[in-house]
């Protein structure tokens, strides 16, 4: 295989990868089953480790946003580490468990935990067979959304939809899973010049830094954007929310510097001036937004418009598109292989001496 061939094909698969796991999911009747197992759950707490994290964080959003369930993200090693502070009073509360591999050491032992408090779960996954099925009481098992490139890119968005699936039926957005499920083929068509347009821009360029900044629901993105990158290229890659960068950490800006900004609809007109602050600074600028009035675009180095009818969080996954592939064609720039980052295992699996000489007695 030629280096990153995996995390390419797999980055591009993501529309019919989508249209996939909507069929896969219709097939095996998940929204309904779960909507009625656990229609009495008031909070949701979502949990991974890396991207499932970031991704549990968009989960959380989404659950927040469309349904009248509190919501939040933990990273699993919050859970084993500081449970009082990280899990609260837990009343009527779910746990879901996120993992593409279904064999992280830390989120089989905070499945564990809850196991140990009475407190049932639910699990994500994309791989059968592996522990966190038997850990959890109900797992989700989305294979058409499994990859072979150690890098997580369609899992995450893949996972996403279906948990933002489930928000919205959990909370009776009939329109809003209606125009999720029509968004992969609108965004296929938005997203076709894409890779061509990123790899020419990463041709012609070169960055000391990346920065990635958003707010609200996009900030998992931004975080996950800045995870591309330092995996597939080994860049240093900071995330701010958007209105924070200009609190200290504007001294790096300059042409060497790569900003991305995940503009919102909601927050557009905030986040659009501090990229024109920025530009005027002297940034390179990547610029991913749905509709692009004339200061963004004056504004962008590089620029993704999606143009997509969806609502707003119903474009979370498509968003990540753009920063997949910078990840993946600057990580080939360098002469490196994105498929197998250096310093990376596709799972963390702690063995039994790091336990035992772990803090805590969870690890
Ligand atoms: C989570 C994860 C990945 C990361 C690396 C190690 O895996 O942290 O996000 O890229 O491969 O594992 P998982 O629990 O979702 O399988």
């Amino acid at each position: 295989m030629t280096s990153g061939a995996y995390a390419l094909a797999e980055i591009l698969s993501q529309p019919k990868t989508w249209n996939a796991c909507f069929e896969f999911m219709a097939k095996e009747n998940w929204l309904e089953e779960l909507k009625e197992r656990f229609r009495n759950k008031r909070e949701w707490i979502f949990v991974g480790c890396g991207s499932s994290y970031y991704l549990a964080t968009c989960a959380a959003a989404s659950m927040t946003s469309l349904t009248d369930r509190r919501a939040r993200a933990i990273p699993a090693s919050e859970v084993l580490l500081y449970p009082d502070l990280a899990l609260g009073e837990m009343k009527d509360t779910l746990p879901v468990l996120i993992s593409r591999s279904g064999r992280t050491s830390e989120v089989l032992r905070a499945a564990q935990v809850f196991r140990e408090r009475g407190i049932e779960t639910l699990a994500i996954t994309c791989s059968t067979g592996q522990p966190l099925e038997e850990q959890a009481d109900r797992t989700l098992v989305l294979s058409p959304a499994d990859e072979q490139s150690l890098v997580m890119t369609r899992s995450f968005t893949s996972m996403l939809l279906v948990l933002q699936a489930l928000a919205a039926t959990i909370g009776g957005r009939a329109e809003f899973l209606d125009a999720l499920k029509q968004m992969p083929d609108a965004a296929e068509r938005a997203l076709h010049d894409v890779p061509k347009r990123v790899r020419e821009f990463v041709t012609g360029q070169n960055f000391a830094d990346y920065v990635s900044l958003a707010q609200g629901p996009f900030y998992g993105l931004a975080c996950e954007a800045a995870l591309k990158m330092t995996e597939m290229s080994v860049s240093y890659g900071q995330v701010f929310h958007t209105l924070e960068f200009r609190h200290g950490a504007k001294p790096i800006v300059g042409p060497e510097t790569l900003l991305l900004f995940l503009l919102s609809e909601t927050s557009y007109g905030a986040e659009c001036e501090v990229l024109e602050e920025m530009k005027q600074l002297g940034a390179t600028t990547f610029v991913i937004c749905n509709r692009a009035e004339r200061r963004a675009r004056a504004s962008a180095d590089l620029l993704i418009e999606l143009g997509l009818d969806t609502p707003e969080l119903g474009r979370l996954a498509p968003y990540l598109y753009g920063p997949q592939l910078m990840g993946l064609y600057t990580g080939l720039k360098k002469g490196l292989d994105p498929d197998h980052p250096r310093n990376l295992s596709r799972v963390v699996e702690l063995n039994d001496k790091r336990s035992e000489t772990a803090e805590h007695a969870a690890l």
